[in-house]
């Protein structure tokens, strides 16, 4: 159901601020307390500190100053921002890489325990890449893919091989500019050189590059680490599963997947439902084992596991202070170092299992795709083992939600039509007559500098209310689905037209796509938006916005960049990583939209936010020569007049429902 929120200045989620408490009265330090402790560095926060080379760093904080190479604030702001990008971009892609290597040992037979499961995919995407399907078998055809996804991570010269995947007006632009991405690698290596001190120092150069480095993580790594995962685990179709910190459970043993990587959670997952281990758990005085997710491994296994999830990034901390879980199992992205310490503090075994990411005070249990069923066992098996070591208190939030995720871009696709005729003709129809006004993708992370999934919830609803269709991925998807906005109950926020088309559907108005690598699902939808005709011939003409309301990352940066360099208006909340150049704001801004036809904004104001989306789609609408919004023209048919009909005193009914009915 959709649930009210309990707004405090730190969460509108109860399980968190229930937990926040219990850390306080525990004497226990989270990342909420420490940011309120410690304000953000002003120099840094902004964009105005250059710390490229020993001679500085420099801090660029009077007008005119330069650092001691004769760095300006607007090089240094412009660097800064692009680094970041490129970091973001290298860890979806490595992450993509990593799914290519998995998809070769699968092919050759070296993974046990892994198989292809959505052969009907490889098949799409080797025919996306043009290696030709014939009735080759299908782990023949696995190895050519995955030889070919490698191949788009280190080649130095050419096109990225999903360029291709873009409209062809789209492609123009970016050969126009001389910003078609090469590889992932060709381009980060590429940003890296020239933000090193003394070589690129024009800003509009630095950030032209940006653009392209962003665009190797959209099209490229994070694009491929999708359709990897898809092949192998199986593409997203909806399915129920539940959120919150209320999905603990005090008799089982809670084990809680957290980072970004499918390919060990998915074993894991098995693992966990064998009988030897459930067993094993039983003797041990539990009722069960339970396995649940945190950030975008959580998305991952629900998308396409149905698997529970615990809560988003802020709620790290917070699950192990429930004193249930016995093993948090981490591999890359979003870890908080804090959780090495804090799980010292209860019983919980902390297991990192990434070969790159390893953290004081945990255990480490490394991960190899070639022994991936014993060692998900070992780890299970772990943390079986630890159930008795529970100290008695439990503190699990009473809170929880259900939740419809699994809406991939081929799912979306089906559903307007099935197998016969699905497009995304009736999604185009409902926007150019005006059901629907427009799109919007809200993305990203929780950050404690600003009230935890408060701007996340407020744009969703208020996007539902001005019939704006709502796409999400990661910690904001999360965010929603904790207050019941991805069930069909949803519908009560949404606006007359955008109700009737997602009523005749069936389905949620805001569609779950999955983890921050799924980003890439929604360059797909747009495409096909874009090329399926009666809404322009390009993503920058359609009348959508993106969103990061509550970033904080170094990846949201290269999502949102990737976004504004296929098309898409893009704003961030929070506040600007270049605030302190009022020249850089202006080149991600007017700059951007003059090269790529769309603009990059931090805005702090969650009613600014909604108000400048609300009035870009409104203008893309106009020219496209789409009639004005107008909502009362839409609503007065299906099930909503039946239900107003049916709230009216019974001898009013009759009348309401089938007009004037004589006695
Ligand atoms: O990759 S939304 S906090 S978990 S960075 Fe991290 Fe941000 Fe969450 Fe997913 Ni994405």
């Amino acid at each position: 159901m959709v649930k009210e929120t309990c707004v405090t200045t730190r969460t509108v989620d109860p399980a968190v601020e229930m937990l926040l408490e219990e850390a306080a009265a525990l004497g226990v330090s989270t990342a909420f307390s420490w940011a309120a402790a410690m304000a953000p560095c002003p120099i840094g926060e902004n964009g105005r500190c250059c710390k490229n080379c020993h001679m500085g760093p420099c801090r660029l904080v009077k007008p005119g100053q330069r650092g001691v190479c004769g760095a300006t604030l607007e090089t240094v702001a412009a660097r800064n921002l692009a680094r970041a990008i490129a970091a973001g971009a290298a860890a979806h892609s490595d992450h993509g890489l990593d799914m290519a290597f998995t998809l070769e040992a699968v092919a050759r037979g070296d993974a046990p325990g892994y198989e292809v499961r959505d052969p009907h995919k490889l098949r799409s995407v080797a025919e996306l890449m043009g290696i030709h399907v014939d009735s080759k078998p299908v782990n023949d055809l696995a190895l050519e893919v995955a030889d070919r996804a490698i191949e788009n991570f280190r080649q130095m010269r050419g096109e990225l091989t999903y360029v291709s995947r873009a409209p062809a007006k789209r492609q123009e632009v970016w050969r126009g500019l001389g910003i078609t991405p090469r590889s992932v690698t060709r381009e980060i290596v590429e940003t890296l050189h020239r933000t090193h001190i003394g070589t690129d120092q024009d800003p509009e150069h630095i950030l032209r590059h940006a653009l392209r480095t962003a665009l190797s993580d959209g099209w490229g790594g994070s694009m491929l680490a999708t359709d990897i995962s898809d092949i192998l685990f199986g593409t997203p179709s909806p399915t129920v599963a539940q959120v919150n910190l209320g999905v603990l459970k005090d008799d089982e043993v809670n084990i809680v997947i957290h980072g970004h990587e499918p390919t060990l959670s998915e074993m894991i997952v098995a693992a966990a439902q064998s009988p030897e281990l459930v067993d094993r758990a039983r003797s041990q005085g539990a009722a069960g084992i339970n396995l649940c997710g945190i950030c975008c491994t959580a998305n991952e296994i629900l998308m396409r596991q149905g698997v529970s999830v615990a809560g988003n990034f802020l709620s790290q901390e917070l699950a192990l202070l429930t004193g249930t879980i016995e093993a948090m199992v981490v591999d890359v992205q979003c870890i908080m170092q804090a959780l090495g310490d804090l799980s010292s503090r209860f019983h919980t075994r902390l297991i990192t299992t990434s070969p790159k990411a390893d953290i004081t005070g945990a255990t480490h249990i490394e991960f190899d795709e070639h022994h991936a069923p014993e060692i998900a066992r070992e780890i299970v098996r772990l943390a079986v083992d630890n159930f008795p070591n529970r100290d008695g208190r439990v503190v699990i939030p009473p809170v929880t939600n259900d939740l419809v995720p699994g809406f991939s871009h081929e799912y979306i696709n089906y559903m307007q039509g099935g197998a016969h005729r699905s497009s995304f003709r009736p999604l185009n129809n409902a926007v150019i007559a005006g059901r629907i006004r427009g799109a919007a993708g809200v993305v990203g992370c929780n950050n404690p500098r600003t009230v935890h999934d408060e701007t996340h919830t407020y744009l969703v609803r208020e996007f539902l209310k001005n019939d704006v269709l709502v796409v999400m991925t990661g910690c904001g998807a999360i965010a929603n689905a904790k207050c019941g906005m991805m069930l069909g109950e949803a519908m009560e926020y949404a606006g007359p037209g955008l109700r009737e088309v997602c009523e005749a559907i069936g389905i949620p108005p805001v569609l779950h796509l999955g983890s921050c690598v799924d980003n890439s699902r929604i360059l797909t939808v747009l495409t096909q938006m874009g090329t399926e005709g009666g809404l322009g011939q390009d993503i920058a003409d359609l009348p959508v916005v993106g969103f990061a309301p509550e970033w904080m990352s170094e990846k949201a940066l290269s999502i949102g960049t990737y976004f504004v360099a296929s098309g898409v208006y893009t704003i961030f909340g929070v506040g600007s990583p270049v605030g302190g150049s009022d020249e850089v704001t202006r080149l991600i801004g007017e700059g951007w939209e003059k090269q790529v036809g769309a603009r990059l904004e931090f805005e702090p104001d969650p009613q600014q936010m909604l108000a400048k989306a609300l009035a870009h789609i409104d203008a893309k609408r106009a020219a496209l020569k789409l009639a004005p919004y107008n909502p009362s023209r839409f609503g007065a048919s299906g099930d909503r007049r039946t239900r107003e009909a049916m709230a009216l005193p019974m001898e009013e009914r009759a009348t309401a429902l089938y007009g004037r009915v004589q006695a």
